[in-house]
């Protein structure tokens, strides 16, 4: 079946310079990718992108986490991806490995790059959706219709009159 997959590169796997091993380690998995962006991730975005955990112990380091907050030079920012084609969830959380570093099989992403912080948290490189309502609940939060190349998900046109910046 085909689905999509929103990937994030958390701000550990930015801070650490380990962006190309990633990538390429996804690229195992010949997908197409249809969106790409580098974000500074808001606290309110990161409260909506967790929002499922939000009453788990480690929740508020999570948002720090996510935010790039719990390092002595922050690291603000994340990169986020849209995979799409044949069974991209469970090939890429395949690749990923088990969302505790330390049970994650060594040669997957999280089990080479990750670790767990001394409070606790799992600091574990990389995000990926866990099912097809989270992917299109993830994306549609993280992605706007026009920075995808495909319509993957229906849309509509609405005139508004936001204020936006543009180029002088
Ligand atoms: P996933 O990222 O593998 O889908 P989730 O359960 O959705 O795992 O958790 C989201 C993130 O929260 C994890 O990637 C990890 O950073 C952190 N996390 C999850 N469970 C724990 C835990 O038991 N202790 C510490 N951190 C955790
Ligand atoms: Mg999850």
């Amino acid at each position: 079946m085909i689905n999509n997959a929103l990937v994030l590169i958390k701000p550990d796997g930015i801070r650490k310079a380990i962006v190309g091993n990633v990538l390429t380690k996804l690229s195992e998995t010949k997908l197409d990718i249809l969106g790409i962006k580098i974000v500074k991730v808001t606290k309110n975005l990161a409260r909506q992108h967790y929002q499922n955990l939000k009453d788990k112990p480690f929740f508020e380091n999570l948002l720090n986490y996510i935010q790039g907050n719990i390092y002595e030079i922050p690291c603000n920012k994340i990169l986020a991806f849209i995979y799409h084609g044949e069974n991209a969830i469970l090939r890429i959380r395949d690749i990923i490995g088990d969302t505790n570093p330390e049970k994650a099989k060594p040669t997957s992403i999280r089990g080479a790059y990750g670790r767990i912080t001394t409070n606790g948290l799992f600091e574990n490189v990389i995000h990926c959706s866990s099912d097809l309502i989270e992917a299109e609940r993830e994306i549609k939060l993280w992605f706007k219709p026009e920075e995808i190349l495909m319509e993957i998900y229906p849309t509509k046109e609405i005139i508004t009159q936001e204020k936006k910046r543009v180029w002088l």
